[in-house]
């Protein structure tokens, strides 16, 4: 099939971009088990705090739950193959923590561990690299009943979870992530109560930041020690910039405290082996703590090999006259800021800005210099309208990677070391509290026959995949 691209994606400046990246960059794409694996109930597993918040009223647009998904945990064979067929050379899923541990304490699951087992040796039978993730939010559901993330007790219990995956899978998987996004399961889930567990208490979602972080540290250490051959260890992160909205002191203020609680509580810790003091005092102004303990930041900041970058949208910052700080109605901290303005945007009204993604790159390989990047997600979501034979001739996403991969290759050229690009996502999926209609996929999904038909995006990633390694070979 020929691509009918907008002329800008086929312009000489995104090919010339394009044409930079070395020989070994990496291509590949990026799912979730919730997300797309259904199942939810087999061969003994257990519930999940999404499996749970998909069953509060409102909770999910149009009352959706993960219950059949994607219906990969049947179709996993077809799904791999649909990968080779794009000419993928990565693939980055996630191991559901409560089908392989199901109370999230104790013995494996061997039933569970087995479907990873074959994904791993259907993906390396195909020449796929797998690219694991332990943590894609879905912690079993008695976990959260003894506290979840705010209690310390959990990072212990995800650093044995992870040394169990590593057991059954470590001969053949190299590349290990611990977690996808803490960002989003603190705040999202601790804080503003949208994602699972659908709390919302901003001291717990500080301690849930400080206990992810120590869980990924705990885990790094025992895979790091476990690994029988070259380990690649790394932990995923979801980055933006937030600017100033104007160049007033206020603004800049707000700017630096959605900076220091969106941006550096994340990468310092795990890079620098501190947190910022601006964060920690502007917490302490609001009588919220880090509960850190000696030797923990040491833990935390264990060495990596890989920084996962998952990048969407950066957003601008203004203060306000009154308290100078960001804060909703109920007293609770904005932990993002406000729309750019000006800019074209997804179905999820998130705003479209490939060049701001190249200067974010740019300021973690200057802020943070000596870790490899790999995009380990970035996507967008558009209100696809297939035809009668169920092709999407998505033209928006197909040019919204075009001009992100470009960014990637322009933040390459300023020196930032990034070595692969894992697109979000695979197929059309559960978008988490949007339910299905807001459908991220390079692969349209018809949930009622469970077909999977490439778009013209995925034409366009097979086609660039492929004069890539042309001109490498
Ligand atoms: O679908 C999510 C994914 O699970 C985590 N990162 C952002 C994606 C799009 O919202």
């Amino acid at each position: 099939m020929t691509l009918d691209l907008p002329t800008h994606v086929a312009s000489a400046r995104h090919d010339e971009l394009i044409a930079t990246l070395p020989a070994d960059f990496r291509f590949g794409v990026a799912t979730s088990a919730y997300q797309i694996e259904g199942a939810v109930a087999e061969d003994g597993r257990t519930p999940s705090i999404w499996d749970t918040l998909c069953r509060v009223p409102g909770a999910i647009d149009n009352g959706d739950t993960g219950d059949v998904a994607c219906d990969h945990y049947h179709r996993m064979p077809e799904d791999v193959a649909l990968m080779r067929g794009l000419g993928l050379d990565t693939y980055r899923f996630s191991v559901a923590w409560p089908r392989v541990q199901p109370h999230g304490r104790g013995p494996a699951n061997p039933a569970g561990l087995a479907f990873y087992d074959r994904l791993v040796d259907e993906l390396l039978g195909q020449g796929i690299t797998p690219w694991l993730t332990l943590y894609h939010w879905d912690l079993p559901q008695e976990l959260e009943d003894s506290g979840g993330w705010p209690v310390r007790d959990t990072a212990y219990r995800f650093a044995d979870y992870a040394e169990l995956v590593h057991d059954r899978l470590g001969d053949r998987v190299a590349h290990w992530t611990t977690f996808n996004e803490p960002w989003c399961s603190a705040m999202l889930g601790y804080v503003e109560g949208v994602h699972a567990p659908g709390r919302r208490n901003f001291q717990d979602g500080v301690a849930a930041v400080h206990h992810l972080h120590l869980a990924h540290g705990l885990a790094a250490r025992r895979l790091r020690a476990a690994a029988r051959g070259p380990i690649d260890l790394a932990v995923t992160h979801i980055l933006g910039n937030t600017t100033p909205a104007t160049d007033s002191d206020l603004d800049r203020e707000a700017a630096r405290r959605a900076d220091a609680l969106g941006f550096r509580f994340y990468l310092d810790p795990v890079l620098r082996g501190s947190y910022p003091a601006d964060l920690v005092a502007d917490l302490a102004a609001r009588g919220v703590e880090i509960p850190v303990r000696d030797g923990d930041l040491e833990i935390i900041s264990t060495p990596i090999d890989t920084l996962g970058v998952n990048f969407y949208r950066s957003f601008k910052a203004s203060g306000t006259a009154e308290d100078g700080s960001t804060t909703t109605p109920d007293g609770l901290p904005v932990t993002r800021g406000v729309p750019v303005g000006g800019l074209p945007t997804t179905y999820l009204d998130w705003e479209v800005m490939p060049d701001d993604f190249a200067d974010l790159l740019t300021r973690i390989s200057r802020d943070y210099p000596g870790v490899p990047m790999v995009i380990t997600e970035n996507g967008a979501a558009y209100d696809d309208e297939p035809d009668a034979t169920g092709f999407v001739a998505d033209a928006d996403r197909t040019e919204y990677l075009a001009a992100h991969l470009a960014a990637v290759a322009e933040a390459r050229t300023r020196g930032a070391d990034v070595r692969g690009y894992l697109l979000w996502s695979l197929l059309d999926n559960f978008e988490w509290a949007y339910g299905y209609d807001k459908r991220f996929g390079i692969v349209r999904v018809d949930y009622d026959t469970q077909a999977r038909t490439p778009k013209q995006s995925a034409l366009w990633l097979r086609d660039t995949i492929t004069a890539h390694r042309a001109r490498h070979a």
